[in-house]
């Protein structure tokens, strides 16, 4: 049986993987997992059912024989650690990459979500200063990296990425690989069906 994920049936944003769905799907694209999909339009999302799958009525769900998850970072951090590809083997390697997982939601995503301008130019700018000309933030890719991109994607067509570079080219780095672009395939091609 193969891991379930949930998604929007009609996505908002039009297929580009912007919803916290994409990071799931793209985690287990890394990893080679195959999985389903649990299409869901905001009434589903509404019903009790789905409230046993997530209290909050939100999206996505992970649901792995009896195993059901919900949090976007919970579940990605679930599959890092279930199949090897996406944390480093050495104990202090894995806890820095999970230290980055922490600071893509706890510290980006919340500046990012709140709109607040300055206190995100700041963090962004110190984030630019620490991945300096590496390719990704610890070594080699991790989770920790799949969820930054994850967060920064967010600000694409924005004009607060314009002098990051370091951002922009870190971005387009991790989009450019297959896994992601598989997700992201899969995304425009639930909003054509829709
Ligand atoms: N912290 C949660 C946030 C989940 C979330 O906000 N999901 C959005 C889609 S990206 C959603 O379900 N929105 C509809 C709603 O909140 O009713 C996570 O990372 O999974």
């Amino acid at each position: 049986m193969y891991p379930i994920v949930s998604v929007f049936k009609n996505p908002p944003d039009g297929g580009r993987g912007y919803h916290r769905d994409m990071r799931v799907r793209w985690a287990l694209e890394e990893v080679h997992q195959p999985y389903r999909l649990r299409l869901l339009s905001f009434s589903d999302m509404r019903r009790p059912q789905y409230r046993q799958l997530h209290p909050f009525g939100q999206m996505p769900t992970y649901e792995d024989g009896d195993l059901v998850l919900f949090e976007s970072g919970a579940i990605v951090h679930h599959i890092a650690y279930t199949y090897p590809g996406l944390l480093p083997p050495d104990a202090h390697d894995r806890s820095r990459a999970v230290m980055w997982m922490f600071a893509a939601l706890n510290t980006i995503e919340p500046c990012i979500s709140s709109g607040s301008a300055g206190y995100l130019l700041q963090r962004l700018h110190e984030l630019e200063r620490v991945l300096g000309h590496d390719e990704w933030l610890d070594g080699g890719f991790s989770a920790g990296d799949l969820l930054m991109v994850s967060v920064l994607r967010l600000l694409r067509g924005s004009d607060v990425l314009g002098d990051t570079p370091n951002l922009e080219a870190y971005i387009a780095r991790a989009e450019a690989r297959p896994a992601f672009q598989r997700a992201l395939k899969m995304s425009s091609e639930l909003a054509r069906s829709a």
